[in-house]
């Protein structure tokens, strides 16, 4: 995703992450040392600089939004070691580098998650800016409301009793609303509340971020059929190995193209009310669309 503001965002975030984790030279080493590796591993930062630019676009400074960002980006990091464990997907590769199981091994894997979870959660409490702590608590509420079982949890868990099933289009909606969807529009809450934007600034950043996240997924279904392994830093065609419900496998290839690009135009069409102001999202929704990673 070739844009210059999520560039920008993106080393911000890497600097702020490196200042909030705890050092790896802190005992005990090697928890540390695990969570920075999925942490500080790349990754587009997406999920956070959607938090630090919606946090702009509902009139804050993207700075005072940056533990929220941080923390989100924490959260997300743990999502994807939980979910490359043997138990769960039993993926090898994530971000172009080995599992977090397959370097630590599965306990500490599964403990670095539980502890980015749990750091996360600490980041926004702990680096409230001045003036923000009703702001940060109503975006702490959005933050685990998203990652709890009616949000990413909650998604996972449909998503695995589907495995080998033939879902209806609904079903899957619903899933990825869940599992992908949650995280991506609390983002935006979480910056339009941070910023201390109006009810209706609220509003449009809120169906932008559904529609986002729901075309998101399709685009990483699509990529994991279509992608280069190299460029995507992971394994292809893992859904079809595993029997996944996918946008591709429900309505075919061109169909699902169709349909992230008609999820697209509604996000773009939600941000109206912000005419010039919602001009970034506007361009981060169409370089989703065209992501190759
Ligand atoms: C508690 C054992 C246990 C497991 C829970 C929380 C969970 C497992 C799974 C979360 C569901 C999940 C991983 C959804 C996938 C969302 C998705 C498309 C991730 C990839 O996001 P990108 O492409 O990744 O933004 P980068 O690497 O760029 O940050």
């Amino acid at each position: 995703m070739n844009l210059p503001e999520l560039q920008f965002y993106k080393e911000r975030i890497e600097e702020a992450l490196d200042s909030y984790l705890p050092s790896a030279s802190c005992t005990p080493e090697i928890i540390h040392e695990a969570m920075r590796y999925s942490v500080c591993g790349g990754g587009k930062r997406l999920r956070g600089a959607l938090v630090l630019i919606a946090c702009e676009v509902a009139g804050g400074r993207w700075q005072d939004a940056m533990p929220a960002a941080c923390a989100l980006e924490m959260i997300h990091a743990y999502s994807l070691i939980h979910d490359d464990l043997p138990c769960m997907d039993d993926d090898e590769l994530r971000r172009g580098k080995p599992t977090n199981h397959r370097v630590f091994g599965e306990a500490i894997a599964l403990l670095a998650g539980d502890a980015l979870l749990t750091q996360g959660i600490a980041t926004m409490l702990n680096y409230i800016p001045a003036g923000l702590e009703q702001a940060y608590h109503r975006a702490l509420q959005e933050l685990v409301a998203a990652s709890c079982t009616q949000g990413m949890i909650g998604g996972q868990v449909l998503d695995l009793a589907a495995e080998g099933k033939k879902l209806t289009l609904e079903e899957l909606n619903q899933i990825y609303r869940w599992k992908t969807g949650a995280l991506i529009r609390a983002a935006l809450r979480m910056g339009a509340l941070i910023g201390k934007g109006e009810p209706w600034v609220l509003e449009a950043l809120t169906l932008y971020g559904e529609a986002l996240g729901l075309a998101f997924q399709i685009t990483d279904d699509l990529l994991d059929l279509e992608a280069d392994p190299q460029l995507l830093g992971k394994m292809v065609g893992s859904d079809l190995r595993k029997q996944k419900a996918t946008y591709p496998g429900l309505v075919g290839i061109d169909e699902a193209h169709r349909l992230a690009a008609e999820e697209i135009n509604r996000a773009c069409a939600a941000l109206a009310p912000l005419a010039e102001n919602g001009k970034v999202l506007i361009e981060l929704a169409e370089a989703v669309l065209k992501r190759n990673y």
